[in-house]
């Protein structure tokens, strides 16, 4: 594996659980990196409660944050992670970001979870898609969309693996030469497809990973799952499909954990979304491969 790099994180925080920031951030320093977080908003707990309360950043603090950086040459990062934005202004900030970022290392590796929704809704403001497909997808290196934000990006109706595949190859003519759908619901079981173009206008390296479903709602499992795999293709940056199953290993691991966990408080797993136990998982997060030995002797 090659070395690790320093990346920066705009993502959501919360005081209380695991979603954004506190889903990415410890995972990657897991895997060796440093990662600067800016939190894009600070929340008592993540939007699936019953009630939340707290601030959001607007994009003109975002702009002054990185003057700050800027301002004493702070800004070299290997990697941009971001996550869920919820107004336009705070994502053409981020865009602003980007070439900022890229005029101090033009090798800047820019990993985006488009965050629009799931399951056919949308969850943010409807002018955010444009932005995305136009703006966001030609600067990104990797994009890790699930089923229904592929279809928002590509305008295809993805209802089988060689949609995906078909999807994928036209985000690659947009900009990213990586991108892994994180899930397609298909007959009953959840499809990972990734998809590595290696050289611009050549055909990538395509391949699936097929996940068991578990009957539960989990909430920061997406940006769990982006973090991994921001970290695990940068260790093996021409093998996406080994760093795919590395962090799918490791997240089958921690959604186990979590629910074996609610199973002994007696809480019913599919009634509400379940917290992850992501800090007694860190033996997963750092070596996914183990996949059994728990037991060892
Ligand atoms: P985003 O909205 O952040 O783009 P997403 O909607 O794909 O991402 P999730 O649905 O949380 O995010 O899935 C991310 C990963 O978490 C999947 O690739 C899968 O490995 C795992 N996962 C999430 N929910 C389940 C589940 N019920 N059963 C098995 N694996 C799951
Ligand atoms: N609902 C809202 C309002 C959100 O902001 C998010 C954030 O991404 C989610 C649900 C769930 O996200 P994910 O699919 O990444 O777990
Ligand atoms: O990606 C999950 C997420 C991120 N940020 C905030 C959230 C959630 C999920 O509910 O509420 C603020």
């Amino acid at each position: 594996p090659s070395e690790t790099g320093r990346v920066l994180s705009i993502q959501s925080h919360t005081v209380q659980g695991y979603v954004g920031n506190k889903a990415a951030v410890f995972p990657l320093q897991l895997l060796g990196y440093d990662v600067d977080p800016i939190n894009s908003v600070q929340f008592s707990n993540h939007t699936g409660y019953p009630t939340f309360r707290g601030q959001v950043l607007n994009g003109q603090q975002l702009c002054d944050l990185i003057e700050g950086l800027a301002a004493n040459d702070l800004l070299y990062y290997t990697h941009l992670l971001t996550g869920y934005i919820g107004s336009v202004s705070f994502l053409e900030t981020v865009l602003q970001v980007v070439d900022r970022l890229r005029t101090v290392n033009p090798g800047l590796i820019y990993v985006c979870d488009p965050v629009m929704g799931d399951e056919g809704k949308l969850y943010v403001p409807p002018d955010l898609v444009s932005v995305y497909r136009e703006k966001v997808v030609p600067v990104a290196s990797m994009l890790t969309p699930n089923q229904f934000e592929v279809e928002l990006l590509t305008g295809l109706r993805i209802t089988s693996e060689s949609d995906g595949l078909k999807a994928c190859n036209i985000l690659h003519a947009a900009g990213p030469s990586k991108v892994v759908i994180t899930s397609l619901n298909i007959e009953g079981n959840l499809l990972l497809i990734g998809s590595h173009q290696k050289l611009k206008g050549q055909p990538p390296h395509q391949f699936k990973i097929i996940i068991p479903k578990i009957p539960a709602y989990f909430t920061g499992t997406g940006d769990l799952m982006t973090a991994l795999l921001l970290g695990w293709s940068n260790k093996y940056p021409d093998n996406l499909e080994k760093a795919s199953e590395l962090a799918v290993s490791s997240v089958q691991a921690l959604l186990h954990r979590t629910l074996e966990d609610y199973k002994a408080v007696d809480f019913d797993p599919q009634s509400s979304s379940l917290e992850i136990r992501l800090i007694q998982s860190q033996d997963d997060i750092r070596n996914p491969e183990k996949k059994t030995g728990r037991g060892r002797s």
